[in-house]
């Protein structure tokens, strides 16, 4: 099974929170997936890679994901010949020193409303920055996902940027302690949106999630 790259669908992009209530009140068993992260880690470029060329806005200034943008996209099953439609959600990055009070206040509140309605069956994926994990604001957004019982992967990205073996093993050590802290996280990879390491690893976890889901509609 594969993502169908270029056929993913910008749907709309919501920077108001009483849209975002609204949307999400009105699509609550939903499948599908979500890129959380600090502002810069590469979630847009992330989700370029992953599902077609020119699917999120790329930024060369932070904090440039204004808006909770709302995609749809494509798996398909070539043996079945079947297609299969779920949503994809890029939301704005957290822990953005350089905003207006204003600003940071509707974006805290965009991420909580994001948080407490969306569907059950929405995986969550931590963007980090492999050169720097666990910063702060990582640790303070991984505890407060806690409460709201979503499964969780962490990606490391930029490895790219780790030119030595020493510096990606001690990335890699880290591994157990975080399982063992954040025992909601299930999975942890390591890629470069640009290089597009390991991203054949996350495609296949990301197509395994959203269709143990929707294979289970039937029962629940
Ligand atoms: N070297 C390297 N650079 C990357 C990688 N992924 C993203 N970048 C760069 O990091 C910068 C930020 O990328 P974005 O994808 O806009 O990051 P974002 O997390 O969506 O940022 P916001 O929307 O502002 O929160 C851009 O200059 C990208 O080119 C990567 O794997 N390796
Ligand atoms: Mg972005």
């Amino acid at each position: 099974m594969n993502i169908q790259k270029g056929k993913t669908e910008f749907l709309m992009g919501i920077d108001k929170v009483d849209q975002l209530k609204t949307w999400l009140n009105e699509h609550p068993f939903i499948n599908g997936i979500a890129f959380v992260g600090r502002s810069n880690v590469g979630k847009s470029s992330l989700i370029n890679s992953l599902f077609g060329k020119a699917t999120a806005r790329v930024s060369k200034t932070p904090g440039r994901t204004r808006q909770v943008n709302i995609f749809n996209f494509i798996v398909e099953d070539r043996e079945k010949k079947t297609i299969e439609n779920f949503y994809l959600f890029d939301v704005p990055g957290y822990g953005h020193a350089d905003v207006s009070k204003e600003m940071a206040a509707n974006w805290q509140q965009l991420l909580d409303n994001f948080f407490q309605l969306c569907s059950q069956k929405i995986l969550l994926l931590n963007i980090q920055d492999a050169r720097h994990p666990l910063q702060e604001p990582d640790v303070l957004f991984q505890k407060y996902i806690h409460s709201f019982n979503l499964e969780t992967y962490v990606l490391f990205n930029k490895i790219d940027k780790l030119k030595t073996q020493s510096e990606r093993s001690r990335l890699k050590n880290l591994m157990p302690s975080i399982y063992k802290e954040f025992s909601w996280v299930k999975q942890i990879h390591f890629v470069s949106a640009e290089k597009g390491d390991n991203l054949d690893k996350v495609e296949q976890s990301i197509i395994s999630f959203v269709k143990r889901n929707s294979d289970m509609q039937g029962y629940i």
